[in-house]
């Protein structure tokens, strides 16, 4: 059979009802296979860096398979960065990428690249027609279709979104915790904090979360203050349930082993060198019941970060909690790696109202421009908070928003002049200026003109109130957080 009819309909039978496409002369048959076909979305893109992250969105929020159909050479290299991400996160994004037939394999002809198993370990690569095609998959997959030259069409194929499993997700064995001292919830799809959420409240024991973690009507179990609560609560047994969480008390677990860990997550790793070969259980396995080991403690630090806020309104932690405000009921928010979802989980923590996604795989700063507008395309209103640098890396992330349904869509910059996480980290502080400079990229950029290229929206943010009565539509919100005060802030929060 003709392989684009072959990998079009395997690609049908995975479930897969979207396909994002970087159109060249090798991949064409299987581009116009996509605009031909019955049931599927597409998506159109110009390069393949953006298009793998947005992909990914996709896969983030939708759960859903999503493909992305290279053309050969340096097109199928540049999804490397999404499918690694999408390795860590265990979610099914498949790489189609456009090969020429397997004789030029080792000859350096043009646009000839050796491109099976090109993402490595990251990726179980399907050389097709050799291959049969996948009939599962539980994470990213690459397939490689080899052809010959030519735009003929193939008849159309029939998307009908059924996915036939080859397991039955529900038949796991249980977990089952009552005796822990501290509960560390790290991201969470939305769809799985119900029942996480409903497990953590017959437990009892306390939680500190992520934003990500999405949990609902456990607010009288949550601990504010992040980093410094962590650091006072005692503890012997935690539970950590989802991604790997963010806060530097995780890191530092590595070197005291006294802690015990449960880890309960559908990422079958540790997040923790030392506990290299500990099972992970999957979420579906927690059952949990009372705490016998009520460690609720008096500690509550909420008054004191409201206090700190107050005292430095600009500062950035104090911005998360403006922006938080600005944002309505019901939206979508992604957080941006680096200080962006570091002082959100601080300043603003897990609320309910809102739903918020990260990209906390390997926690690049690349592609989340991307990534957002895929995991927001059919949300209302959708939020991005971003670092300067992180912005800088995926310019051209907006070429896709004029293929989504207008919506209020706001990117909000924080414009801190470089890589201010560099100064944050301790081991870094003492660093000579030049080094300082090197390592935070330090600059004057300014992002209106870039926001005018684009089409969006325009404002410049330096007071809270200049987040009242945006305009609609597509908007680029930049804050210029007062340097100082975030210092202040700092030294008056943690010393
Ligand atoms: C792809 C990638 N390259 C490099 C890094 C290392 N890194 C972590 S944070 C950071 C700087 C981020 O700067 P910015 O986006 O301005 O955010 P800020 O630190 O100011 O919050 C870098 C380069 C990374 N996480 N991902």
């Amino acid at each position: 059979m003709d392989p684009v009819t072959v990998t079009l309909e395997g690609l049908a039978a995975l479930g897969v009802t979207e396909v994002a496409v970087a159109a060249g002369a090798r991949n064409i048959r299987l581009v116009r296979g996509a605009l031909e076909a019955h049931g599927l979305k597409v998506w159109s893109f110009f390069e393949e860096r953006c298009m793998g992250f947005f992909a990914l969105g996709r896969a983030l929020t939708t759960g859903h398979p999503v493909a992305v159909i290279t053309t050969s050479g340096t097109a199928a290299v540049e999804l490397a960065p999404a499918m690694v991400e999408a390795y860590y996160q265990r979610l099914p994004l498949i790489a189609v990428t456009a090969d020429r037939p397997a004789s030029y394999r080792g000859s350096g002809a043009p646009q000839a690249i050796e491109q099976v198993d090109l993402y490595g370990i990251y990726a179980k690569c399907y050389d097709v027609p050799s291959d049969p095609m996948p009939t599962d998959l539980d994470g990213p997959i690459q397939i490689n279709v080899c052809l010959e030259e030519g735009s003929a069409a193939v008849p159309p194929v029939t998307f009908s979104g059924t996915r036939v499993l080859g397991y039955d997700p529900r038949a796991t064995d249980k977990v089952r915790v009552s005796d822990v001292d501290l509960v560390l919830v790290g991201g969470l799809h939305p769809t799985q904090a119900g029942f996480i959420s409903s497990q953590l409240l017959a437990l009892g024991a306390p939680i500190v979360a992520e934003a990500t973690a999405n949990l609902t009507g456990v607010d009288h179990l949550m601990v504010t203050g992040g980093e410094k609560s962590l650091a006072e609560l005692p503890v012997l047994k935690v539970l950590r349930i989802g991604c790997v969480p963010s806060w530097r008390w995780w890191r530092d677990l590595e070197n005291r082993p006294e802690i015990e860990v449960t880890h309960v997550s559908d990422v079958p790793l540790t997040g923790l060198a030392r506990d290299k070969h500990c099972r992970v259980w999957p979420l579906a396995a927690l059952q949990c019941s009372e705490s016998k080991h009520q460690t609720r403690s008096s500690l509550n630090l909420a008054s004191t970060l409201h206090r700190v806020v107050m005292r430095w309104p600009l500062s950035e932690p104090a911005w998360m909690q403006h922006i938080r405000k600005a944002i309505p009921e019901g939206a979508r928010v992604f957080l941006g790696n680096s200080l962006p979802i570091r002082e959100w989980n601080l300043a603003v923590g897990c609320t309910e109202g809102i739903t918020c996604f990260a990209n906390r795989g390997t926690n690049g700063i690349d592609g989340l421009i991307s990534t957002w507008l895929g995991v927001c395309a059919e949300a209302q209103d959708s939020w991005l908070v971003i670092g300067d640098l992180s912005t800088l890396y995926d310019l051209a992330g907006p070429w896709i928003a004029n293929q989504l349904p207008s919506a209020n869509r706001r990117i909000v910059i924080i414009n801190n002049s470089g890589g201010k996480i560099f100064s944050r980290v301790k081991s870094l502080r003492d660093l000579d200026q030049q080094t300082q400079q090197v390592i935070e990229n330090r600059h004057h950029l300014s992002f209106q003109s870039w926001a005018e290229m684009w089409g969006w929206a325009y404002r410049s943010i330096s007071k809270p109130s200049d987040l009242n009565q945006l305009p609609d539509g597509n908007t680029v919100l930049e804050v210029m957080p007062d340097a100082k005060e975030t210092e202040s802030f700092w030294t008056a929060w943690s010393g």
